[in-house]
């Protein structure tokens, strides 16, 4: 058996929820999440509020088993909704505050929410209702408050592992946003292996300031800081300042962000007080390699980057003791087991894809995968092949084992480490009067990884419509980092014998 076998085993028995109820009861008064309204709130404060919290919903028609959407800025109100309702054996349906109706929309009528829980209720109502009257809407901070009710009860942490705890909104390797159903196992198994991978343990103090909507924030920051009985400091909002000032503050000893967070961190004159950290972890897009260097020469620190996706959690990953190679994911983490799908149709192993050097598809199977998209029967069908789940991201491996992703086999742009469909924006343009046609990209950008950018052909009689005035456009419908950032006129859009357009061949004037 594999040590990391040994290791995952015992720690994967039973759901998420219950590890994290045993840490609260064994140290009730270890301080474990900060925010900048209510400051700290122990283990048996989370404990009691998250249980009052859950039986207030459960009268109010959240039960086991109901997708609820969630979404709010990072702080412990949003935090002690998510495990009330997670300890419900609800089904949390993290979602951007910064939707707007279409995406909104879409997610309430795939997954028929019982309830959805929104910072911003009053902009929300409408868009839900316009749906299904019959789900409530309720502010986060009216769904987290204390309301007096001490006999409120309701069976809790009773969900079985295997049960669904969340559903993610991503594209998957084509098409719309579709739900990736995670299991508590799933969910469980991810952090368990962060937990040997990264030395994570009860001592620790992580800064978290991504937001706790996305795999990256939630599932890693937050699940795994509970997971482990250690402590965070929420911060709603990335900003190079208040990440330095809470580390010192909090004296934090991790800190995990997405390529666009180093990048502005290194301009930081003050980024040498990182140092302070036992471990930086980057992910969710590739760190640009002079960006792990900067921030090497700067704090003395080096950048563990690890690689991941909302339907796995956390794949792969930079090993902590040894070489943390900038440009590389690393090896696969404890219990995860990964192969290259190859154009033969054979699917390769790591240690032959080390010989050949050749990149492949990274497929992967583990007790971190999820089970399927929610309801799209013919997208799990694509989406597994033998039980193996095909990421769409395309890797090599060095002759030592480390993997590097080369590229993407999916229709994706990811910027700033939040993902952006060409075909979203792309109809959304599509609908503009003066555009004739229209083709969205991602092009490179040193601040952004890939910034959004769109090829537009005019209608013929129409004035060319300026950037900013499609960005308005755009901006009704959807949420604001997937505005075109760049606007390409271009006469007419370069297509393949089967009328698809060749993006690849799509080239920005200097
Ligand atoms: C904000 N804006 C953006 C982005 N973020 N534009 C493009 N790409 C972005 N990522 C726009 C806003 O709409 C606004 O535009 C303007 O920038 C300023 O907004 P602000 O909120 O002040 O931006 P910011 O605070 O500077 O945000 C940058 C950020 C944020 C902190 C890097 O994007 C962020 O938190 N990214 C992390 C995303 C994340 O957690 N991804 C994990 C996915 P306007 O002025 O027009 O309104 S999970 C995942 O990928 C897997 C599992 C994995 O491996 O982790
Ligand atoms: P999401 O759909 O939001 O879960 O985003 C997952 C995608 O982010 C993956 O399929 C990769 O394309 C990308 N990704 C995550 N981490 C990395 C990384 N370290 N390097 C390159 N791409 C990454």
């Amino acid at each position: 058996m594999l040590r990391s076998e040994v290791l995952l085993g015992p720690m994967t028995r039973g759901t998420l929820v219950r590890s994290w109820v045993a840490h609260w009861r064994a140290r009730p008064d270890h301080e474990v999440l900060h925010d900048a309204r209510d400051g700290w709130i122990t283990g048996a404060q989370l404990d009691q509020r998250t249980g009052h919290v859950a039986a207030k919903l459960y009268r109010r028609g959240v039960g086991c088993g109901c997708r609820v959407l969630l979404s709010g800025a990072n702080g412990i109100d949003l935090v002690v909704v998510h495990v009330a309702l997670l300890r419900l054996g609800a089904v949390v349906v993290p979602v951007n505050g910064a939707y707007r109706e279409r995406e909104v929309t879409h997610i309430v009528r795939d997954c028929r929410p019982v309830m959805v829980i929104v910072d911003d209720d009053a902009a929300w109502s409408p868009w839900v209702a316009s749906v299904d009257k019959r789900c409530g809407v309720l502010a986060v901070s009216e769904a987290a408050a204390v309301d007096g009710n001490a006999d409120m009860t309701a069976e809790i942490d009773t969900a079985s592992p295997d049960s669904p705890a969340m559903i993610g909104y991503t594209s998957g390797t084509t098409g719309a946003p579709k739900g990736a159903v995670l299991s508590h196992a799933n969910l469980l198994a991810s952090v368990a292996a962060l937990a040997i991978a990264w030395h994570w343990t009860d001592d620790d103090r992580l800064v978290l300031c991504l937001p706790l909507f996305h795999m990256h924030g939630l599932g890693v920051g937050l699940h795994g800081t509970l997971f482990t009985g250690g402590s965070a400091v929420l911060l709603d909002g990335f900003d190079p300042d208040r990440v330095i000032d809470a580390a010192e503050q909090h004296d934090a000893t991790l800190f995990f962000g997405v390529p666009t967070m180093y990048h502005r961190l290194v301009e930081s004159p003050r980024v040498g007080e990182l140092a302070r950290l036992r471990l930086c972890v980057a992910g969710s897009a590739p760190l640009p390699p002079s960006v792990h260097d900067a921030f090497r020469a700067a704090t003395g620190r080096t950048v563990l980057e690890r690689y991941g996706m909302t339907e796995t959690v956390m794949l792969v990953s930079n090993p902590y003791e040894g070489e943390r190679r900038a440009g590389a994911v690393g090896f696969p983490l404890p219990g995860v087991e990964v192969r290259f799908s190859r154009e033969s149709g054979v699917p390769v192993d790591i240690p032959t894809a080390a010989v050949d050097g050749m990149a492949g598809e990274i497929l992967v199977r583990g007790p971190n995968v999820f089970s399927g998209y929610w309801e799209r029967p013919a997208s799990n069908v694509a989406a597994f092949t033998d039980g193996w789940f095909r990421t769409g991201d395309l890797a090599t491996v060095a002759s030592d084992g480390y993997i590097t992703i080369v590229g993407r086999a999916k229709e994706l742009i990811i910027s700033g480490g939040f993902n952006v469909y060409p075909r979203e924006v792309e109809e959304v343009l599509a609908s503009h009067p003066a555009v004739a046609d229209v083709a969205v990209v991602g092009t490179a950008s040193s601040e952004w990884g890939e910034e959004v950018t769109a090829f537009v052909v005019v209608r013929p009689g129409h004035d060319a419509p300026d950037r900013d005035a499609l960005r308005e456009f755009c901006g009704e419908q959807l949420a604001r980092f997937k505005l075109p950032r760049r606007v390409v006129v271009v006469g007419t859009l370069p297509r393949n014998a089967l009328g698809k357009v060749v993006k690849h061949e799509l080239r920005c004037p200097p």
